[in-house]
């Protein structure tokens, strides 16, 4: 037995399902998880000594790759001055100068410890200043597990091809509307129906947590549209998109102007950090300067400032996004050609360095369509590339990310190493 078998079964007596994430339990791609003994820059290494070229990059945060010296620096500098204030600190006000000074449309800000406390914060607000409660999401699209977003979400949820979820009472899922994405004769219609009732919609701008699916051309612009001409607010969650797919996030990428704007991940560098802000005369109706609600113990904590500081500085470096953008386009590249030399039907896309891939012929536009992909292929492929010493995300529902720690060279590791998985998960 190895140590990782060892400690899962030790994890599952008292954590359930032995992990305190679903997805990390690899129920959709079989075998044992590996744990983790330490990482760096690209790689991460398990109890056993063994080591794998991550892709999943703790699913976002680690754009610059596990333990990098500065961001190490910088939680140490922090912690030294004690890590936990419950008063305001400088830390907090550069950070957040830095992301209004990257994303415009962020007026004002609030920190938090979550994206899932950010878009709960978010849509709470939207509401607040509406004065409408019926909220429209996209199918397979995942805004963290507050109540109303486990209704057709993807992630973790459509991993396990959980129902909605249990717990949930039917009048909070009724608040949710769902469409899906990219459809916007239904979104349309949606509006045209309910349009009264809508405080707003939510959107991952680019889709990650059901693979990898772009938007098509007109939609965002549709949203924006049609939520000015209702009166309701548009909110991007770029809790894995911001500062990914570009230097000012999605928003930079698809020039559309969100009113509210949800982030995580990146910002916080590997440090639990959330974010959501937009238009000041939304964001002032937020305790204490107006009556909305939202608090939290840990918010704008100094060492996790310090580390989503340093982490979101070393990416305005000249030409980081471009290179990052050009390694995950090879990679990607170099995947597809692979498959379609097996003769395997594959879609692939990214934007930025978050990239997805699905056996299916494609174009994959929308869940619907990313759930006929060949699952029970990708679960063989991951397994045998883990074997090789790669690690990609354990689900077909997920996007996979680069950080600049990956050199060509790993890249050109990566796609040789996918190749060869392919050639077994088929034979199989
Ligand atoms: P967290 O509460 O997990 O920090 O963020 C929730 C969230 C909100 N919005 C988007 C677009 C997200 O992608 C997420 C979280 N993403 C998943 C990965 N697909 C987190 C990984 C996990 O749940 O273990």
């Amino acid at each position: 037995m190895s140590r990782s078998q060892e400690l899962f079964a030790r994890a599952q007596a008292v954590l359930p399902g032995g992990v305190n994430s679903p997805v990390r339990a690899f129920r959709a791609v079989g075998g044992t998880p590996f744990f983790v003994a330490r990482a760096e820059g690209a790689r991460l290494t398990d109890v056993d000594g063994k080591t794998y070229l991550d892709y999943v990059c703790s699913w976002g945060p680690l754009i610059l790759g596990h333990a990098h010296p500065a961001v190490l620096g910088a939680i140490q500098a922090a912690a030294a001055n004690g890590w936990s204030y419950g008063a305001p600190c400088e830390l907090e006000v550069q950070l957040a100068e830095l992301v209004r000074g990257r994303m415009p449309s962020v007026e004002l800000v609030r920190f938090v410890n979550s994206g899932t406390e950010a878009t709960m914060a978010a849509v709470r607000l939207a509401r607040a200043a509406t004065k409408r409660d019926l909220l429209l999401k996209f199918e397979g699209c995942y805004h963290g597990h507050a109540d109303g977003f486990l209704v057709k979400a993807g992630s973790g949820v459509a991993t396990l091809g959980l129902p909605d979820s249990p717990g949930v009472p039917a009048p909070v899922a009724g608040l949710t509307a769902t469409v899906p994405f990219n459809d916007t004769t239904a979104v349309e219609d949606l509006f045209r129906r309910r349009g009264p009732e809508l405080a707003a919609v939510i959107v991952e701008p680019y889709m990650g947590n059901a693979g990898f699916i772009a938007p098509e051309p007109n939609f965002h612009a549709t949203l924006r549209s049609l939520c000015d001409r209702h009166g309701a607010l548009l909110i991007f969650d770029e809790v894995m998109t911001g500062f990914r797919v570009a230097a000012g996030g999605a928003q930079e990428r698809l020039k559309i102007r969100a009113d509210l704007t949800t982030l995580g991940k990146i910002i916080g560098g590997g440090m639990p950090v959330g974010a959501y802000g937009g238009r000041a005369d939304l964001m002032r109706l937020i305790a204490p300067e107006g009556p909305v609600y939202q608090a939290g113990t840990l918010s704008g904590n100094p060492v996790a400032m310090a580390a989503g500081l340093v982490t979101l500085r070393e990416t305005a470096r000249p030409g980081f996004y471009e290179t990052l953008e050009r390694r995950t386009a090879r990679l990607v590249a170099g995947i597809g050609d692979a498959a379609r030399r097996r003769g395997v039907p594959t879609a692939t896309g990214h934007a930025g360095s978050m990239w997805g891939l699905y056996f299916a012929p494609g174009p994959v536009r929308n869940f619907g369509q990313a759930k006929g992909a060949d699952t029970a292929l990708f679960a063989r492929w991951h397994r045998a590339a883990l074997a090789r010493g790669v690690f990609l995300a354990p689900s077909a529902f997920e996007a996979g990310f680069v950080s600049s720690a990956h050199t060509d060279a790993d890249i050109d590791f990566t796609i040789a190493q996918l190749d060869a998985a392919l050639g077994e998960a088929r034979a199989r």
